[in-house]
Formats: structure tokens, sequence, C-alpha cells
């Protein structure tokens, strides 16, 4: 620790710019947490072909999965460093996708929708997680299984996801059609558009 007096808390290099550390996990959710019997849950990529290729719950845990220890940035400037979970990633899920367009849409139980570019999901930059901290992810975190995609702000992982479909465009998805950045670097700090 410091002996000249405390660090101050922004000045940590692993914080973008604007936001402050947070210890606790908040929730930020804009609905109700839908409760998603495994026995049901799916999981779907939709490519353009109408190939689609679909896992179940049973399916999808046989998967190989990572652990993945990695900082989270909320826009509403609260950040989280050093989470772990453990997920599959996408880079997995797509090795049989073939499709010419360049972004997804990422849909969620309960109708969250994000969007993203594909190349910032692949190459170990996105997973679906199942686990936090080494327990089953939380129905109010997401569970039974969300979109990790930490290097953007938090709003882009979804929680509850169910699908990703194909986009020839960069449409907006839920917060980004009520003003949240297309994008949403936070070392860019592409909070609002
Ligand atoms: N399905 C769904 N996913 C969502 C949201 C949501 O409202 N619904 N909120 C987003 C926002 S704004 C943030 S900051 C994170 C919050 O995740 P947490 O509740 O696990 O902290 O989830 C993102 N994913
Ligand atoms: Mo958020």
């Amino acid at each position: 620790m410091a002996v000249f007096g405390a660090r101050r808390r922004n000045d940590d290099p692993a914080l973008p710019p604007g936001q402050h550390l947070t210890e606790s996990f908040p929730v930020l959710s804009a609905g109700p947490t839908p409760s998603i019997d495994p026995d049901t849950w799916s999981f779907s990529i939709h490519p353009e072909t109408g190939n689609t290729q679909r896992w179940s719950w049973e399916e999808f845990t046989a998967l190989p999965s990572e652990e993945i220890t990695t900082d989270i940035h909320c826009v509403t400037s609260w950040s989280k460093l050093g989470t772990s979970w453990r997920g599959v990633s996408l880079d997995t899920l797509f090795a049989d996708v073939e499709t010419s367009f360049d972004f997804v849409m990422a849909h969620s139980y309960g109708g969250y929708t994000t969007n993203l570019p594909l190349e910032e999901v692949l190459d170990g930059q996105a997973w679906i997680a199942y686990e936090y901290d080494g327990e089953p992810l939380d129905p109010e975190h997401g569970g039974p299984a969300r979109l990790l995609v930490p290097h953007l702000y938090f709003w882009k992982s979804a929680k509850w996801v169910r699908g990703l479909v194909m986009q020839d465009d960069d449409d907006p998805g839920f917060w980004e059609q009520y003003g949240y950045h297309n994008h949403g670097d936070p070392w860019r700090e592409e909070r609002y558009s």
C-alpha cells in the first residue's frame, strides 16, 4: 500500500476512464428475471443460410469450456476486477457456422437484445458463461447462461441468452435503441451515441 497517502482509486490502470471500482456484484436488469428450465433451454446460432446450429443444455455443457478471469465494466460507471467465470468460447460455437454477415444480434429469454460485430466475439473475446466464482450462474446474473464480452461495456453481455442471429447490418439492440453507443468500448468511453 502507498505510504505517502492512499492512491486515488481512479488511478488504477485497470480502470477505464470515468469508472470506479466496486467489490459487490450489482444486478442490472431492464425487466424481471425469467425462470428458465434447463430441460427446455437451448442456445442457437442462426446464419443467413438457414443452417441453424442448436445445443440443448446437455449438449452445451458437454462442449469444451474455459475458465475466464476478467474485468467487467458497466456503463453506469462501476467496474469489477478479476471476476471468474466458466463458459464455452464463441470460437467453439462458431466452428461449423458459415456466414458472410459481419454482425450478430444476441437475443435473450425475456426479449432483451444487443448487437455486436462478429469479429469482436471471435478470437477468444467472448463466451457463453454458465458459472460464476465456481458456482452455477445465479438467475439474477443471467443463469443458466449469459453472453460474456468483457472488453465491451457490460450491457453487451446479454443475460439469459438464447441465441445469436447473424445480421448484415449493425442494427441497434435494446439499449442501443435507447441511446447507448452502438459499439461500447469502455477504453474509448463509448457510452452513449
Ligand atoms: N437479458 C438482459 N441482459 C442484460 C441486461 C438486461 O437488462 N437484460 N442488462 C445489461 C446491463 S445494462 C448490464 S450492466 C449487465 C448487468 O449484469 P449483472 O446484473 O450480472 O451485473 O447485464 C446486461 N445484460
Ligand atoms: Mo449496464
